[in-house]
């Protein structure tokens, strides 16, 4: 049995079309059922409905073979060891960093004060802002960035933005772009050695898709 690990909303509204294109059909719909295991119509593939943020976990420490994850929750996590071996250009989107409208970001960094940043991703903003040498300040948060500039909590934020219609309707800007994020492919080390031909045919399909897109 190989197991794969998804987290419901966007990732796995997206791997479903490369699911199909590998012949596989998950049998329960995540947003209509409560099940926490769903069957697929390959008898050996199953698929586990966990958080975004403990599909990184599952996979290191053997609840599932493999998962798809975020590179935004990869980094956070320090990758743990896992192999990664596809990009699957899915959920994409950008870890930015943003103010609130009429905040002097480029005044602030140039300043040298010490910049307080709200963010869920202290360690992807940390190495940021090091790398450019600019002092900041991190806050821990768990969910809406976005209140942090208008409180006065803090000066900025660090959050994934797609369309940018949350910054926009929260009157926040976006001031530079950290790196562009996808969702990963990962795999245990260990079930790739020993369930490795399943395993492998599954990577295969998915590249395979991949590739004639990229083509197409
Ligand atoms: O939501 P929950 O707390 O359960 O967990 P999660 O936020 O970790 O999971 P989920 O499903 O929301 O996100 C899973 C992965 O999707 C993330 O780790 C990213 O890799 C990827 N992804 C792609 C995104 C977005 N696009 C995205 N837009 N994750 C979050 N967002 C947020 C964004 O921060 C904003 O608040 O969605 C909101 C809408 O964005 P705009 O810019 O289109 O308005
Ligand atoms: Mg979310």
């Amino acid at each position: 049995m190989i197991t794969l690990a998804l987290s419901k909303g966007r990732i796995f509204d997206d791997i479903l079309p490369l699911l199909t294109a590998a012949g596989i059909e998950v049998l329960d719909d995540p947003e209509k059922s409560r099940k926490l295991i769903l069957d697929t119509n390959q008898p050996d593939l199953r698929v586990v409905l966990v958080r975004a943020t403990d599909v990184p976990t599952y996979v290191q420490y053997g609840g599932a073979d493999l998962g798809v994850v975020g590179k935004d929750t990869l980094l956070e996590s320090g990758s743990l060891g896992l192999y990664q071996p596809l990009d699957l250009q899915i959920a994409k989107c950008r870890i930015s960093v943003a103010v609130r409208q009429g905040f002097d970001y480029a005044a602030a960094v140039k300043q040298g004060s010490r910049l307080r940043v709200a963010t869920k991703y202290v360690a992807i903003a940390r190495d940021f802002f090091a790398t450019k040498g600019v002092h900041v300040d991190l806050i821990k948060l768990y969910g809406s960035m976005e209140l942090a500039p208008l409180t006065g909590l803090a000066d900025a934020i660090v959050d994934l933005v797609s369309t940018g219609n949350t910054l926009k309707a929260n009157h926040l800007v976006e001031v530079e772009t950290i790196m562009d994020i996808s969702s990963h492919l990962v795999v245990n080390q260990t079930a790739l050695k020993l369930k490795h031909e399943p395993i492998r045919k599954l990577i295969d399909a998915f590249s395979q898709t991949l590739a004639q897109s990229a083509t197409a």
